[in-house]
């Protein structure tokens, strides 16, 4: 793809195309179109008959969902500035080719690369059930050779249906294993994060980072009364974000992971992290379906590997 007349990109690799040339490509009238903010952050944005959602072509990150008739399910922050090449506080972030901290390089991104990089569309089709199915991918001059030099390619699809999947592949093209960490770091929209309870991970081994990563068991549901930052081991199952202030219970189901991160900053970390906007500690969670601690996914030549996860409003 050559760099457009009238395209700006602070970003690795090739230029974006144009918003009136992703539209004449990918738009659906009425459905599916792309607009660019002053920023000159790309949005697309899709309309359907179970709901209308938001999607940064930056990391192709998830930023708004808001099922037919309810209320958001996905928090962003007031304060979260779309700036290129800057994670983005709320939404889906993909967190990708590693989670949390580098292993090694102090400087290399948290979370890695992916949520920060311009991703491409690749693909979006209007199924017969009504939902809405879009095919993004993070294109070869993304990666930043010095942080990774491993031949693998990375695609998002994200289907907004009755519910929302999403399906993050990473596909090792290489003649090596590759080992990842990964995440889709959902910030889920609450009534108060004191009144939650989070359902199916009772009995599970955590490591509690807040405790410096002490192992720990879960007695009965998860709370909030403090800065929670835990990445649940053996979680397979299903958790269910039961928010009696809104009345709903968010379910989440996934495959291809069995640790589960979760995580609310609370008031000191969020004052620190200086865009989580006024009390927006109050109004999020976030419940991570991810490849994380000893989780980690090493993938064989020519292996793929899908974290897979659907939200389900009820
Ligand atoms: O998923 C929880 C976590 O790893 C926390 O430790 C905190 O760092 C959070 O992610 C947010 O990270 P970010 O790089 O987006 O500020």
């Amino acid at each position: 793809m050559t760099p457009k007349q009238g395209s700006s990109s602070h970003y690795r690799g090739e230029a974006v195309e144009s918003v009136s040339e992703l539209n004449r490509r990918y738009g659906i009238p009425d459905q599916v179109s792309f607009c660019q903010d002053p920023g000159g952050f790309i949005h697309v944005d899709v309309k359907n008959s179970w709901a209308s959602a938001r999607i940064a072509l930056q990391g192709a990150q998830l930023t708004d969902w808001v099922p037919k008739g309810e209320a958001p399910v996905i928090w962003l922050s007031k304060e979260a500035s779309f700036q290129k090449g800057k994670s983005i506080r709320g939404g889906a972030p993909v967190c990708w080719p590693w989670f949390g901290p580098h292993e090694s390089q102090r400087d290399f991104p948290a979370h890695g690369f992916a949520r920060t990089a311009l991703w491409e569309i690749s693909r979006v089709e209007s199924r017969s059930d009504g939902s809405t199915h879009l095919v993004f991918r993070l294109p070869e001059a993304a990666f930043p050779k010095n942080q990774w030099a491993h031949a693998t390619t990375l695609e998002n699809h994200i289907t907004i249906g009755s519910s929302l999947e999403v399906d993050l592949v990473t596909h090792n093209l290489g003649n090596q294993p590759v080992t990842i960490g990964q995440a889709l770091h959902t910030y889920f929209q609450v009534g108060d994060i004191r009144t939650v309870r989070l359902l199916g991970l009772e009995e599970c081994v955590y490591l509690d980072k807040v405790a410096g990563g002490v192992r720990k068991i879960q007695k009965g549901p998860v709370n909030f009364t403090e800065e929670t930052d835990r990445i649940y081991l053996g979680a397979t199952g299903d958790v269910l974000i039961e928010d009696p202030l809104m009345k709903r219970q968010i379910r989440v189901t996934k495959n291809g992971s069995t640790s589960t991160v979760v995580w609310n900053p609370w008031i000191e970390k969020s004052e620190k992290m200086g865009d989580m906007g006024d009390e927006g500690y109050l109004h999020m969670v976030c419940v991570e379906n991810a490849n994380a601690a000893e989780d980690v996914v090493t993938l064989a030549p020519g292996a793929e590997h899908h974290l897979w996860v659907r939200y389900t409003t009820a």
